[in-house]
């Protein structure tokens, strides 16, 4: 029963004894930590929570260690040993009776999520309530997303690299960006590694990233970050409908990792499966002005135009047509950012895209393909009202050898949010930023 110097091998996890790894009538060994608990005064029945799940644990006035079972409070580390009897009343379907328990770290009873679970209240004591089903459940399900992220992009011939967090210039426009005094002149934080991703496929041909990315946005909405994690890739020699490709073939991949590994997660978090099992590549695409005549015949108060912006609330109304995710292609030049290529065949609208999530959750992607020609960035720089200066060397990329390249970003909060039906982007996060929120 006592703790050993390293890592142990001695000990179970509740998760084997839970999916009936251990035969009735066995003794296991456990450490965790005290996650409900009541007394009848002769009986405590106690749960106990480690990282792969909860069980029943049962002690008898008669044991030993009555006194510390007795007198444990909730939140306390505890190491055991108990024997496994499968009951059906209890959650899980099986419980241990007590043969030894030992309180290593007594908690204090003013644990403090009891009685008051507001939202305000669970973010302000977030490094405690990450102990939640809930949060495990869902730190679980975003740890297979960032895992599937890596594995399509190794398997398909990227080269994973790294991209500067202090910058000079925008990527997506000014107003959300956060500026810094960095010795006395004036940087950024990133909004996207793309301009520097671009660089790179100079030298690897195929590039990925994930990082955190930085927006000010004053928002506050539901699928608003200000820091947030960015899966970002480049690749050189690549149309429109190649970047397309991948993106769809990275979600299908990405959900079916998730419905793989996490199946118990997604129970867990009682999240309907089946939308899920849809998500197979192709994807269908949507014109723009298609888009915009979904909605507008969905919800004719929207009355939009083919000029205007797609908001949250577009989206929504456009993403709960669909029962898998989509494309929507083509978006008019003004609505994009300054680098995206113009489709020479209707030079007003651009070879671009966003990737929209079903079940009404919206753009999870955005991306396609850039312009390559040094004359026409330029141009096309001034039209957005930047200085040419400011990217200098990023119009040395179409100076020194250009190629046709494509690329995007996925916002992986925002693909967990989806996958796990959260409604809000903050609880894919342990530690979400958000405009009001910086503690914890
Ligand atoms: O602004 S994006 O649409 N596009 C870019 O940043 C490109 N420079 C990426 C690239 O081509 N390499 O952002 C991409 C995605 C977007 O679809 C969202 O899923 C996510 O990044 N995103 C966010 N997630 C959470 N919070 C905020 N504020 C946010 N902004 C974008």
């Amino acid at each position: 029963m006592e703790q050993q110097q390293g890592v142990s091998q001695d000990f179970q996890d509740i998760g084997s004894v839970l999916s009936g790894g251990h035969a009735e009538g066995s003794v296991v060994r456990l450490r965790g930590w005290v996650h409900r608990w009541r007394s009848s005064g002769k009986v405590v029945f106690m749960t106990i929570r480690d990282p792969s799940g909860v069980i029943q644990v049962v002690a008898r006035a008669t044991d030993p260690f009555w006194k510390a079972a007795e007198s444990v409070t909730r939140e306390s580390s505890v190491i055991l040993e108990g024997k496994v009897r499968k009951d059906e009343r209890a959650p899980g379907g099986y419980e241990l009776a007590l043969t030894a328990f030992k309180v290593h770290g007594l908690a204090d009873p003013a644990f403090p999520i009891a009685k008051d679970l507001s939202i305000r209240h669970l973010l302000n004591v977030r490094h405690l309530w990450l102990r939640s089903r809930k949060m495990n459940a869902v730190l679980k399900v975003r740890h297979s997303v960032f895992g599937a992220i890596h594995e399509y992009f190794r398997k398909n011939g990227f080269y994973e690299s790294t991209g500067p967090m202090f910058v000079t210039a925008a990527c997506e426009g000014g107003s959300t960006l956060f500026k810094l005094n960095y010795f006395g002149k004036t940087a950024y934080l990133s909004q996207s590694a793309q301009f520097y991703n671009e660089a790179l496929i100079f030298t690897l041909g195929k590039q990925y990233l994930i990082a955190p990315s930085f927006r000010a946005e004053k928002s506050k909405t539901p699928r608003h970050l200000t820091e947030f994690w960015h899966a970002e890739c480049e690749v050189a020699w690549c149309d429109f409908e190649g970047i397309m490709k991948v993106e769809e073939d990275l979600i299908t991949h990405i959900v079916r990792k998730v419905l793989e590994e996490r199946k118990e997660e997604l129970k867990t978090l009682k999240r309907d499966t089946a939308p899920l099992e849809n998500v197979v590549a192709p994807f269908p695409r949507i014109p723009y002005e298609r888009a915009i005549d979904l909605i507008n015949e969905r919800n004719a108060k929207m009355a939009l135009t083919y000029e205007s912006d797609l908001g949250a609330d577009e989206e929504f109304v456009l993403a709960s047509q669909f029962d898998k995710p989509f494309l929507v292609t083509g978006y008019p030049v003004k609505l994009k950012a300054f680098y995206h290529k113009p489709d020479p065949a209707r030079p007003t609208h651009t070879l671009a895209g966003d990737l929209l999530a079903p079940e009404g959750y919206g753009e999870i992607i955005g991306g396609g393909q850039r312009i390559e020609d040094t004359a026409q960035l330029q141009e096309q720089m001034k039209l957005f009202d930047l200085n040419p200066k400011d990217y200098e060397w990023y119009t040395d990329l179409r100076r020194y050898g250009t190629v046709p390249h494509s690329g995007f970003g996925l916002g992986v909060d925002r693909v967990v949010r989806w996958i796990c039906k959260l409604k809000h982007i903050r609880d894919t996060m342990p530690f979400p930023r958000t405009m009001t929120r910086v503690y914890p």
